[in-house]
């Protein structure tokens, strides 16, 4: 049981203490614990070892013992009691956002629909605006609401995406049938959110490991058990697709549920022309040869270059892989310091001594301190004044390192007029420059694009900040013209961010690729407010990669004298 799994829970709890109309006071606990665990980067299960649960602020000792007993037991009895008060078809309403518990007791009365889909029919057919409290911006509001469910639902973030096929992986290497597991899928490729989980297990015998794994903790429904293939559906909400193979099919088996589908479909045409067999399991074999051992074996039997998972799009790989000119992928071990970072200065936790400390700690050569400027108050945006200070307070952490450096940098606001949060002057003393948009998203695309293309004609611009303003499952890039974006980018040799939170990745792969045909260069950042998101790089790598960039498209794999020459360049 993670963080996120027990403040989901602790969330239900509160729509349901609030539908069952009990005090406000006890539903708020659960919601700002929740809120906690979701926010923090402590771990509920190791505070929970350590007996330091109650350090989470919000945690006194009756939440602490309920998430005790989710930790320790799985199931949480309050809980159960709850759900068992209230009708299913009304919790499910509570999971469209944007509707809070009144509205939710208010359709159930009137209504009562037996599922979503039923409730979606009544709001197309504007039934809803009749009931008492809920007008046409309501039944907008739940139209817009279900459809976010249902996107929202389909894909999962790849931070979550990982931690949770890190536990199913485990769990199947601890079967006594099985000898080792592989993440395969959209996962395997580094995608930007995965609609399931795949997995490729090894075992001697796959039936009896499939019989072992229909035991899993974590399974929900066992949803198709058929020769080596299962599905599953999690507890986590997400399926699971496991296949189990013999020792010596794991390499095809690997290949094929790495997909994607048309890398696959154009490799099999090659394939059957080399006199390959594709049988139903999808596995090559021949009659001369024995199946290939490994993925590179079995690439270079097809008379190419291994393909790393990242490339495996059917965008022209297998055509590059053959003439032998694949890209030098980028890797993380590249990264020479983060970028774009915010400190306790502006909306991060962490002072700049800790910050350069944890960089320092990882290898980095530097770290961009990048907090934001004035205009953007609700992140505590500094002031010209502010920033000079800050400045003070960089330079006397610098004199302490001989081989670190700490720069000064800032992400300043593209205002909705265009014009940039400080003047010239400012911008000129800082180390680096960050010119982002955090307001304004309903412009349209030519005031947008004008925007973006006006801050990079500064010269003081080194970097664009997650350029196209996207949060994924919650928000749409704005309109942009990206191809202008690109062309200015390449034209002015502004740096384009790839921002590697895993709920942005902006830009996204396809961009990256057509920048880097034009000639763009980027920066993969973080965007950390908390010095344990630094590692949210690994995420920026993989779009990085998706993009087929190598280590000289990114400014920040140069060291810190080729960083700096590059930053006064003009
Ligand atoms: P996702 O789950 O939507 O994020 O994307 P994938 O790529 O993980 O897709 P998924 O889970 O449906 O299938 C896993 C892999 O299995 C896929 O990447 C390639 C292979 N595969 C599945 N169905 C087909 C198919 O109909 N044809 C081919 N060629 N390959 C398939
Ligand atoms: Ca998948
Ligand atoms: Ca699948
Ligand atoms: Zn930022």
């Amino acid at each position: 049981m993670n963080n996120w799994e027990i403040a989901q829970i602790f969330n239900e709890i509160a729509d349901l203490l609030d539908i069952l109309g009990e005090s406000p006071y006890k539903s708020r606990a659960y919601r700002r614990a929740a809120h906690q665990l979701s926010n923090t980067y402590l771990d509920a299960f190791q505070l929970y070892q350590e007996g330091r649960l109650k350090e989470i602020p919000g945690i006194g000792d009756a939440l602490a013992g309920k998430i005790e007993e989710l930790i320790t037991t799985g199931k949480l009895r309050y809980y159960d009691e709850l759900r068992e008060k209230v009708p299913a078809s009304l919790r499910q309403l509570l999971l469209i956002p944007g509707i809070g518990a009144k509205t939710a007791q208010i359709i159930y009365q009137h209504l009562q629909p037996r599922d979503l889909a039923e409730l979606e029919t009544a709001a197309r057919e504007k039934r809803l605006r009749e009931l008492p409290g809920i007008g046409i911006k309501t039944e907008e509001a739940i139209l817009r609401g279900l459809e976010a469910l249902a996107s929202s639902k389909k894909r999962l973030l790849l931070n979550h995406a990982f931690s949770i096929a890190g536990e199913i992986k485990d769990y199947l290497q601890s079967l006594s049938g099985i000898k080792m597991a592989s993440i395969a899928g959209s996962l395997r490729r580094g995608m930007e959110t995965v609609g399931d989980l795949d997995f490729v297990a090894v075992a001697h015998d796959p039936l009896t490991a499939i019989e072992e794994l229909a035991a899993a903790p974590f399974l929900q429904e066992l949803l198709i058990a058929e020769d080596c293939q299962l599905s599953l559906m999690t507890k986590w909400g997400i399926r699971a697709d496991i296949m189990v193979v013999q020792p010596e099919h794991y390499a095809a088996a690997l290949q094929y549920m790495t997909g994607s589908k048309d890398h696959n479909e154009e490799l099999w045409v090659l394939a059957r022309r080399s006199g390959w067999e594709i049988s139903e399991k999808r596995l090559y074999s021949s009659k001369k040869e024995p199946p290939p051992s490994s993925e590179e074996e079995l690439y270079s039997r097809l008379g190419m270059l291994y393909i790393p998972p990242e490339l495996r799009e059917g965008r022209g790989e297998i055509q590059a892989a053959i003439k032998g000119d694949l890209p030098n992928l980028l890797e993380e071990c590249d990264i020479k310091g983060d970028l774009h970072v915010h400190s306790r200065w502006s909306d991060g936790v962490n002072s700049l001594e800790e910050l350069a400390k944890e960089a320092r700690k990882r290898g980095y050569q530097y770290l961009a301190v990048t907090d934001h400027s004035k205009s953007l108050y609700v992140a505590r945006g500094l002031t010209e004044g502010r920033v000079w200070e800050q400045r003070e307070e960089i330079r006397r952490i610098n004199q302490r390192f001989s081989d670190f450096r700490l720069l000064a940098g800032i992400e300043v606001e593209i205002r909705p007029d265009g014009s940039l949060d400080f003047n010239d002057d400012l911008l000129a003393e800082m180390d680096i420059v960050i010119a982002s948009i955090h307001s304004g998203f309903n412009q349209d695309e030519k005031t947008l694009t004008e925007r973006v293309v006006g801050a990079m004609q500064n010269k003081h611009v080194d970097i664009i900040g997650h350029p196209t303003g996207r949060l994924l499952g919650r928000r749409e890039p704005y309109s942009i013209d990206i191809d202008q974006l690109l062309k200015v980018a390449a034209a002015t040799g502004t740096a384009l961010e790839i921002n590697s939170s895993p709920d942005r990745l902006d830009l996204c792969d396809r961009y990256i690729r057509r920048g880097k045909e034009l000639g763009v260069c980027f920066a993969v950042n973080t965007d950390a407010h908390n010095l344990h998101f630094l590692d949210d790089l690994q995420y920026g790598v993989l779009q990085a990669r998706r993009g087929w960039l190598e280590r000289d498209d990114v400014i920040n794999t140069m060291s810190f004298e080729q960083l700096s020459d590059w930053l006064q360049r003009s």
